[in-house]
């Protein structure tokens, strides 16, 4: 909104020029949605604690996590909305891309809180059903498909890190894959935020990486540079990155260790999806992977546990998963295993841009 009011300000006086760039905005879009999340999130907190809306935690857990009950959760429907009021006032709202990133947010998100909100109602973890989670992420990424795909005709060509002439393209196949990339990184995250800022920093430096990306790809003159397809509508994912990382600093000032409040699935399933779109908006999928190294190895743990243990009729390859747990039951505590996992992914996010140039 932003934009259009104070850009057409510019023949009265050149400073308002300074809307027009994409720099300016990314850094007032970050500012705006950490303040916002800042001054929002606590009496949000007090709120939850007043209607006793705390985290059932369950069972089968480490014993010390039995002091997290009745933490508030589902802070990330407050996250989730000033990254919204962010996204209004500083992208270009006549950008399609910016909607369709909006759309997934909002909509992975409220499949979560129906989540949260089931568990807090019933007192028990106990929200959606799997198969119903699941049933309502394939439909959306489906609208999504028709929407990038169909209406705005956006190329089903594959690109792939490290070999600039291999392009496939996959046409309809972009349905299946999409639907991979976007309900894989929405439940990769919803499985690494078990530990007190353990998923928001990972998020941070994936939204980072991609607002490189998406910079990079919306400008011509970059993209030819480094061989990448130039994306015209992909530089103002740049500001919708930067918004995001400017809302995780802003949880992360209320959910780092000891935390006062969690993101829930509103959070973790709306935020994780959005990367994973603003991946395919920005034909860098693949990316996604190297760059969220920490979710992959967080959604791997599960996958080999569940298959090892159903292999061997009982057996563990981890203490526990995901691997965070693993780490938990071997003694470490709670932040070490957090600090070192952040490390792991500022790493995987410099990997990722290091691709760039080896191409
Ligand atoms: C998502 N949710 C946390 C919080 C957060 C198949 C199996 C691997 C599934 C998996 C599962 O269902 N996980 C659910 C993870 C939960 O956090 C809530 O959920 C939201 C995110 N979705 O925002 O609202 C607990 O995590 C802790 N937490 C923090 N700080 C935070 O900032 O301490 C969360 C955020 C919270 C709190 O204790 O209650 C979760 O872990 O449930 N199941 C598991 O992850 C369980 N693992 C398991 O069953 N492993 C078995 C299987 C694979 C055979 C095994 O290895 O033998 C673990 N869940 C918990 N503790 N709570 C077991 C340990």
């Amino acid at each position: 909104m932003f934009y259009y009011l104070f850009y057409s300000l510019s023949d009265i006086s050149i400073i308002f020029n300074v809307f027009k760039y994409i720099t300016f905005r990314m850094i007032c879009g970050a500012i705006t949605s950490f303040f916002l999340i800042y001054f929002l999130m606590p009496p949000f907190i007090r709120f939850m604690r007043k209607k006793q809306f705390g985290q059932i935690v369950r069972e089968e857990g480490p014993s010390h996590h039995k002091i997290k009950t009745g933490t508030p959760t589902m802070g990330g429907f407050i996250v989730i909305l000033g990254i919204t009021v962010s996204v209004l006032l500083w992208c270009k709202l006549t950008n399609p891309f910016v909607w369709l990133a909006l759309f997934i947010l909002l909509s992975f998100g409220f499949i979560g809180f129906l989540d949260d909100f089931l568990k807090i109602k019933r007192k028990k973890n106990l929200g959606l059903r799997a198969r119903e989670k699941l049933l309502l992420q394939v439909l959306i990424v489906t609208v999504l498909y028709f929407l990038l795909f169909k209406t705005l005709n956006f190329s089903t060509e594959l690109m792939f890190p490290f070999f600039k002439k291999a392009i496939i393209n996959i046409g309809i196949f972009y349905l299946i894959f999409s639907m991979l990339v976007i309900v894989g990184s929405s439940n990769a995250m919803n499985l690494t935020d078990g530990l007190d800022g353990l998923a928001i920093v990972p998020f941070m430096v994936v939204a980072g990486v991609y607002s490189i990306l998406a910079y990079v790809v919306g400008n011509i003159k970059f993209a030819n540079y480094l061989y990448l397809p130039f994306i015209p509508y992909a530089g103002e994912l740049a500001i919708f990155c930067a918004i995001l990382m400017g809302a995780g600093l802003g949880f992360l000032w209320y959910n780092c260790h000891p935390a006062e409040v969690f993101m829930g699935d509103v959070g973790s399933l709306g935020l994780g999806a959005s990367l994973g779109a603003i991946s395919i908006m920005t034909k860098q999928e693949f990316l996604l992977v190297i760059a969220g190294g920490i979710f992959v190895m967080e959604a791997l743990s599960v996958i080999l546990q569940v298959g090892y243990f159903k292999l061997t009729h009982g057996k563990r390859l981890f203490k526990m998963a995901p691997i965070h747990h693993h780490f938990e039951l071997k003694g470490w505590p709670e932040n070490k295993v957090v600090v070192r996992f952040w490390i792991i992914s500022i790493i995987c996010g410099l990997l990722a841009l290091s691709t760039l140039k080896i191409r």
